[in-house]
C-alpha cells in the first residue's frame, strides 16, 4: 500500500548533547533538560512507563479522550489540520481521527526513527489521512511544512507534557502554538492536576523499576553519545514531590564520590550529589487557564477526568 506520508528531517538534538553535558554538569546544582531522555531507547522507555499501573496520566486522559471526542469536534469542527508536538507513538491522536476528520496530520517529534515507525503505524489505520511527520525539536521551533494544505489549524498536545516546561517557558512554548495556530485555531491540550502527594509520588516510582531505567538511560546516552566516561550503576533514581513549587522532581543521585570525565573537562559529584533531570509541574485548573490566557489562549472548555486526576481544556487563539 502506498502511504501518503511525507518525512521533513530538522535534523534535532543529538548535535547539541555533548554541549548540554559540559553546560549541564559544569552549573550548580547539576541539571541537564529532559528533552535528551528521547533516544530511540528512552522513547521506547516511556512508552512502558504508560502502561504502569502507578503512572495514572495515559489510562485517565485515553478514557476521557475516548469519551468526548464527539463533543471535543462538536466544539472544534472538522476539516481542520493537526499538528501534534511531541507526537511519540502517535496512539491518542487514533482516538480523535474519526471524529475530527481532519484534512492532514502534522506528527511532530525529536526522535526519528520513532516517529517514522509510528507515522506508518498510524497510515495503516487510516489510508488516504495526509501525514506529514516533522522531525524537530519542538521546544524551539514548531515548523509545519510547506506542503501542509490551508485550513483552520488544531494543535494538539496530550500527556500533560506541558508539566515539563517551566511556567515561565511554559507560557513562550504556548505563544509559540498560539502563533503557529494562526485565525481560527484552537488548542487541545491534557495537563496533569494537583492531587494527593502519595498518588504523584507513586507514579514517578513505579515498583517494576521502569521510570527509574528511563531516568538512568540519560546517563547511557551522556556515555554513549557525549562520550562522558561514567557507570550509571554509581547513580539512583530519585523522584519526589516538591509541594512548595508544585511538582514532581526527577533526579540522579550519586551513590558515592566520584569524578567523571568528558575529554578534558572533569566532573566532580559528591556522595549524594544529585543531577536534576526533570520537572513535571502539576495545575489547578484556575492555574492552567490563567497560565493559557498569559499567552493569548482562551478558555473554550475544560473537562477533568477520573477523580480529578487530570484535566483536558480546549483553547482558542483569540
Ligand atoms: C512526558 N512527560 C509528560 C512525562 C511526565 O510525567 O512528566 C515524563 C515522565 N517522566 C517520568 N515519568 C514520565
Amino acid at each position: 500500500m502506498v502511504h501518503p506520508i511525507t518525512f521533513h528531517d530538522h535534523k534535532p538534538v543529538t548535535l547539541n548533547l555533548y554541549d548540554a553535558v559540559i553546560r549541564g554538569l559544569s552549573r550548580t546544582p547539576k541539571s541537564i533538560p529532559p528533552k535528551f531522555f528521547y533516544d530511540e531507547r528512552g522513547s521506547a522507555l516511556f512508552a512502558a512507563i504508560c502502561e504502569q499501573p502507578e503512572y495514572y496520566p495515559p489510562d485517565v486522559e485515553q478514557a476521557m479522550l475516548a469519551e468526548l471526542a464527539g463533543e471535543i469536534a462538536g466544539l472544534t469542527g472538522t476539516g481542520r489540520v493537526i499538528f501534534e508536538p511531541g507526537a511519540g507513538a502517535a496512539a491518542k491522536i487514533r482516538l480523535l481521527l474519526p471524529h475530527l476528520k481532519p484534512l492532514a496530520y502534522v506528527p511532530m517529534d525529536i526522535s526519528c526513527e520513532f516517529l517514522r515507525e509510528a507515522a506508518c503505524n498510524l497510515a495503516d489505520t487510516f489510508p488516504g489521512l495526509p501525514i506529514h511527520a516533522t522531525c524537530v525539536d519542538f521546544t524551539h521551533s514548531l515548523p509545519l511544512p510547506k506542503t501542509v494544505p490551508s485550513g483552520p489549524r488544531l494543535a494538539f498536545f496530550p500527556g500533560s507534557s506541558i508539566g515539563n516546561f517551566t511556567p515561565a517557558s511554559a507560557r513562550d512554548f504556548l505563544a509559540m502554538v498560539h502563533d503557529r495556530l494562526g485565525p481560527d485555531g484552537m488548542l487541545l491540550i491534557g495537563v496533569d492536576t494537583k492531587k494527593d502527594p502519595d498518588i504523584l509520588q507513586a507514579a514517578y516510582n513505579d515498583a517494576a523499576g521502569v521510570t527509574a531505567a528511563f531516568n538512568l538511560n540519560l546517563l547511557r546516552r551522556m556515555r554513549d553519545e557525549a562520550g562522558l566516561a561514567c557507570d550509571p550503576a554509581q547513580f539512583k533514581h530519585h523522584a519526589f514531590y516538591n509541594g512548595e513549587q508544585g511538582r514532581i522532581e526527577m533526579h540522579l543521585v550519586s551513590r558515592r564520590a566520584q569524578t567523571l570525565y568528558l575529554h578534558d573537562h572533569r566532573f566532580q559529584f559528591c556522595e549524594g550529589e544529585s543531577l536534576h533531570t526533570e520537572n513535571s509541574y502539576k495545575y489547578t485548573p484556575q492555574e492552567f487557564i490563567d497560565l493559557a490566557a498569559s499567552a493569548g489562549l482562551e478558555l473554550e472548555a475544560h473537562w477533568l477526568g477520573r477523580e480529578a486526576l487530570f484535566a483536558l481544556y480546549l483553547l482558542r487563539s483569540g
